[in-house]
């Protein structure tokens, strides 16, 4: 089955499907759209989908459009290993904390991240209202930090023993933060993030866990290395 992912590099969604496709060894084509000339918003991709979103699976003609539906099929379609857990027990725990990270830490970084990262935010004057945004964002982050590192205290991934959904929802989200780290460190500073690894050892491990999988190399923002 031919296997093409649209995607924006980047994008943490898309990022999401290459991940799941990464974790089952699967082979498949990346289509980099070019969202700063507007690709993803051109009349040929609204073809496929009319949202204008990415990521966007192609699997011999069948288009799915959505990141957690997209990992739902390639669970079904190519069962191991599992992305979403085999018993019952497991399917509960790998869902329930894929949906708390879509929800929370999702949201959370890209509150923090996407000012800094997109728009080229510099650092707010203590005291202002941009200021106290940024505190309340960066405390969110951090709660969401702390929920990965308790749920890394038993395992070395976040929902078992093996990569699942959780992992590949999650490690985009804390990869673009080392990538501010990296890339803005004053106002990351200045919100506590160039301590993480001392903060958080268990997740700083997991993502380097994550990182050297076989192919996940091959799933990081080509961008990045420009
Ligand atoms: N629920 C969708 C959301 C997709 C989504 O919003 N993707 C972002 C990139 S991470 C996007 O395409 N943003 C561009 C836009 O909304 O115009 C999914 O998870 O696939």
């Amino acid at each position: 089955m031919k296997l093409t992912v649209y995607t924006v590099s980047g994008a943490p969604r898309g990022w999401r499907v290459l991940l799941g496709l990464a974790f089952k060894g699967l082979k498949y084509e990346t289509k980099f759209l070019k969202a700063s000339e507007g690709e993803h918003k051109s009349a040929e991709f609204r073809a496929i989908n009319p949202r204008g979103t990415v990521p966007v699976l192609d699997a011999d003609g069948l288009i799915m459009r959505d990141s957690l539906g997209i990992l739902a099929w390639l669970d079904r379609q190519y069962p191991e290993p599992p992305l979403f857990g085999e018993t019952p027990e497991e399917v509960a725990v790998v869902w329930q904390a894929t949906l708390e990270c879509c929800d929370y830490l999702r949201d959370a970084a890209n509150t923090m991240l996407a000012p800094i990262l997109l728009k080229g935010e510099s650092l707010p004057d203590e005291g202002t209202k941009r200021r106290a945004d940024y505190e309340a964002a960066a405390e969110a982050l951090h709660t969401e930090y702390g929920f990965l590192e308790g749920l890394l205290d038993r395992q070395p991934y976040l929902a078992g023993h093996s990569p699942s959904a959780v992992d590949a929802v999650a490690f985009p989200e804390i990869a673009i933060v080392q990538r501010a780290v990296e890339t803005k460190r004053d106002i990351m500073d200045a919100f506590g993030f160039t301590e993480i690894a001392s903060k958080y050892p268990l997740v700083t491990a997991w993502k380097e866990r994550i990182a050297a999988l076989p192919s996940v190399v091959e799933t990081m923002p080509p961008h990045w290395s420009e």
